[in-house]
């Protein structure tokens, strides 16, 4: 048994999210040079501790679109999509884009023929550099570091997946990390996420 795992770049931000991404405002702070794209916060810690990204790749995720962000298509195990949305606070409160040092929820969907025999999971080892601290559903990968919570994955009986415990420690650019697999193949699914202040 192999696993495969495959990078697939894609969006971000749900459907819902609407407002929120605004254009970053700041400038030119990214570690890349010659952009005027949003800040990912990519040149405030030391190298040691951040994942490495061509310049090109940040080049191109700073300029991202609102729209880019809030796409939700990401193509999983070749013909399914994977998105989120019915972002909540935990109070059970719907929640028009996602919080900033705030605990919520989403839920998660698989659609597309046949994509129903596969399952979610959590990603647990997506911390390869940096501090090994918080949970890895998500990660800053300029800081190395993932969130100060452990999310919980539950499967629900309309075959879509209830995430909770979430939190988002400090604004800009996250990766959220999850794997779908047959049991036998596994495929990492991320999604690049733009938090807002
Ligand atoms: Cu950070």
């Amino acid at each position: 048994m192999f696993v495969r795992i495959s990078l697939m770049m894609s969006a971000l931000l749900l459907v819902f999210i609407s407002v929120g991404c605004g254009n970053g405002g700041e400038n030119n702070n990214n570690n890349n040079t010659n952009t005027q794209g949003r800040n990912l916060g990519c040149n405030s810690v030391a190298s040691t501790t951040k994942e490495t990204f061509s310049e090109a790749d940040l080049e191109k995720l700073s300029k991202m679109t609102d729209a880019e962000f809030q796409k939700t298509e990401l193509t999983v195990m070749g013909a399914c999509t994977l998105s989120y949305g019915e972002i909540k606070d935990a109070t059970g409160k719907a929640l028009s884009k996602l919080p900033l040092q705030e605990d919520f929820s989403m839920v998660l969907k698989l659609t597309g023929e046949g994509c129903d025999k596969y399952e979610i999971k959590l990603a647990e080892d997506t911390l390869s550099v940096g501090k090994k601290t918080g949970a890895a559903t998500a990660i800053m990968p300029c800081h190395g570091h993932g969130m100060p919570t452990g999310p919980v994955l539950t499967k629900q009986s309309d075959g879509s997946y209830l995430l909770e415990g979430m939190k988002f420690s400090m604004p800009e650019w996250w990766r959220f990390y999850l794997d779908v697999t047959d049991g036998t193949n596994t495929e990492r699914a991320i999604f690049n996420i733009y938090v807002d202040f």
